[in-house]
């Protein structure tokens, strides 16, 4: 069996928590192991980093810094946990990956996308996600969510142009790579997008 990479991404309160067990449980039903992650995060070392990330601090994080710790804390998280697991042919579900980065650092804090792709290829040399799901709504919808279960990141309190520009990025990386990308319109309620959730799931296990 060889191991795949999953990964869940979109924007602020679409719902990337909430249905990351569902889409776990849909797995195991299927009789794969399955190691459920995130990022940034995902060990020790880069949870610490992630908390230098995500905390509102005195100092200033300077938007290449930040990039630069989105990758640190990537690295650490590959060589010790994706790819050894995917090695041992587990399946690996993350919660959130590098088409964050392109999204937030490049479309939300204007980063060359170039500068991205360059770290991506030394980081990751050339492992990719098998199935990106995207769950998708208007920048508005999740933000409200967010607002309505309360507490804020450094991220969240960001502007709305600023996921305006982040969803256009993750949108366009749907469009430029059908074969990888699914995007499920997440503003539904949970029962729906979960049926939709569900379909994507059998239909990529029915290709093996
Ligand atoms: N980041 C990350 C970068 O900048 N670059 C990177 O490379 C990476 C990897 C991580 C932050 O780091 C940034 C992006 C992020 O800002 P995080 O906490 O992991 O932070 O991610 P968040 O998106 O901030 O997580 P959230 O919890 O805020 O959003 P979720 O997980 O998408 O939303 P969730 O599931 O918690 O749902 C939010 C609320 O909506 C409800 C839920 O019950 C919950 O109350 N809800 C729905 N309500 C109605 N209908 C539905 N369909 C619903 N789905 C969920």
């Amino acid at each position: 069996m060889i191991g795949r990479l999953i990964t869940l991404e979109g924007l602020e309160g679409v719902g990337k928590s909430t249905n990351m067990d569902f889409i776990q449980r849909k797995l195991q039903d299927a009789g794969i192991d399955v190691d459920v992650t995130r990022e940034p995060g995902g060990t020790p070392l880069a949870e610490k980093i992630r908390d230098l990330v995500l905390d509102t601090a005195d100092e200033p994080l300077p938007d290449l810094c930040e990039l630069l710790l989105i990758f640190a804390a990537r690295s650490a998280h590959l060589e010790n946990r994706i790819r050894p697991a995917l090695d041992h042919g587990r399946w690996v579900l993350c919660d959130r990956f590098t088409d964050a980065t392109y999204a937030y650092q490049g479309g939300g804090r204007g980063l060359p996308l170039e500068i991205i792709a360059s770290l991506e290829d030394l980081i990751q040399s050339g492992l990719r996600p098998d199935l990106t799901i995207l769950l998708d709504t208007p920048v508005e919808i999740g933000l409200q969510r967010i607002r309505e279960r309360g507490g804020t990141d450094r991220f969240e309190s960001q502007r709305l142009e600023f996921f305006q520009r982040a969803r256009e990025v993750y949108l366009s990386r749907a469009q430029q790579e059908p074969e990888r990308y699914v995007v499920v319109d997440a503003s539904r309620p949970l029962a729906q997008v979960q049926d939709d959730l569900a379909k994507v799931i059998e239909l990529y296990l029915s290709n093996f």
